[in-house]
């Protein structure tokens, strides 16, 4: 005999935020190995769990499963552009590249191999750190794909990372810029820092930024001039005669109040609203084809705060890469203040 039971008895499906097997955004799983194979992906985000190259306090190789776990996925559609991400993009979680512990060589050269499968697969390549030495593989493997030599880059970092090395640690995370312009895999004068401040490097590596054709924001000037000024001038030079841009974001460019979770916090910097507004000017207005965002260290975090800053530097990226996408295929574009000759098509790749 059925007891009695205040239950209906059909099932009330759906997903919320909290539940299921996560993803990053909630977005479906095909693994990079299987990027190949696949038809018309926009977007393809990659998770990098490596932290063997921390000066200081370790523990990013959790970064990509927190981002994917406990950054909080409130939706799709961005209030500001007008737009569902996901009536335009089609955006995959690639899984994670295998990073052995304590094998810096095997875990970078695995990166490289992972981030370029996803580069020559997607539109657009996303990869979640991880230290930022990792942005040595993924860039110089977005370079191979783009043009060798073609490639500008955008860095936003409380510390410059281009020393030779640290504590004889050539593969150092402060160190991957470095890497980046002396094998030529960036184009000249096509390399912008923004956020630096703080005690490090010294003065000989910005001299060799300079020699390099590298330019750099301070928080200083950021503060003085504010931040809508200082991209100006950096969009302005990165799109000009420039194909590709690669946009790399250490969240520790942030102030330690907005991401505390991070290796190496220095307080006086961004709020987490300049930034997020950066980001997406830089994806709205230059040839953006790939973003790495590095250093989210979940030990160190509180509240998902840093978490939560990180998934909505990619998600604003999403949203500006949703809105180029609506524009270009004749829509309205809802932007004030952006030029339709600066919502370029996808540069072609040199190897395709
Ligand atoms: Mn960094």
């Amino acid at each position: 005999m059925t007891p009695q039971l205040p239950f209906a008895n059909h099932y009330v499906s759906g997903v919320g935020p909290y539940e299921g097997i996560p993803t990053f955004g909630g977005f479906p799983h095909l693994p990079w190995q299987e990027l190949a194979g696949a038809d018309a992906i926009d977007v393809a985000v990659l998770g990098v769990p490596y932290d063997n190259s921390t000066v200081n306090r370790p523990g990013c190789r959790f970064g990509p499963r927190a981002l994917r776990a406990n950054g909080f996925n409130s939706g799709y559609h961005h209030l500001t552009l007008g737009i569902d991400i996901t009536d335009w993009l089609r955006i995959v979680d690639a899984g994670d590249v295998h990073c052995p512990h304590g094998l810096t060589e095997v875990s970078h050269s695995n990166s490289y191999l992972a981030a370029k499968a996803v580069a020559n697969s997607a539109d657009f390549s996303v990869f979640l750190g991880g230290d930022h030495s990792i942005t040595w593989p993924t860039a110089a493997a977005v370079a191979s794909v783009y043009g060798w030599g073609e490639l500008g880059l955008i860095h936003f970092d409380a510390h410059a990372d281009a020393a030779s090395d640290a504590d004889g640690n050539l593969a150092s995370h402060a160190t991957p810029m470095r890497h980046l312009l002396e094998s030529g895999a960036l184009r000249k004068g096509h390399f912008e820092q923004i956020g630096l401040r703080g005690y490090w490097p010294p003065p000989e590596v910005f001299e060799f930024v300079r020699d390099q054709g590298g330019r750099w924001a301070l928080m200083q000037e950021v503060w003085e001039r504010g931040i809508d000024a200082v991209v100006d001038d950096v969009i302005e030079r990165m799109v000009n005669n420039c194909q590709a841009v690669y946009l790399s974001v250490d969240i520790d460019v942030l102030d330690p109040s907005a991401a505390p979770g991070t290796g190496t916090p220095e307080p006086g910097g961004m709020q987490p609203i300049d930034l997020l507004h950066a980001v997406r000017r830089i994806a709205l207005e230059t040839p953006l084809v790939a973003l790495d965002v590095m250093e989210v260290s979940p030990p160190y975090d509180h509240a998902d705060v840093t978490v939560n800053n990180a998934h909505r530097v990619v998600f604003e990226t999403l949203a500006a890469l949703a809105a180029k996408k609506r524009a270009l295929g004749g829509g309205t574009p809802h932007l004030p203040g952006i030029q339709p000759e600066l919502l370029r098509q996808r540069p072609p790749r040199s190897n395709a």
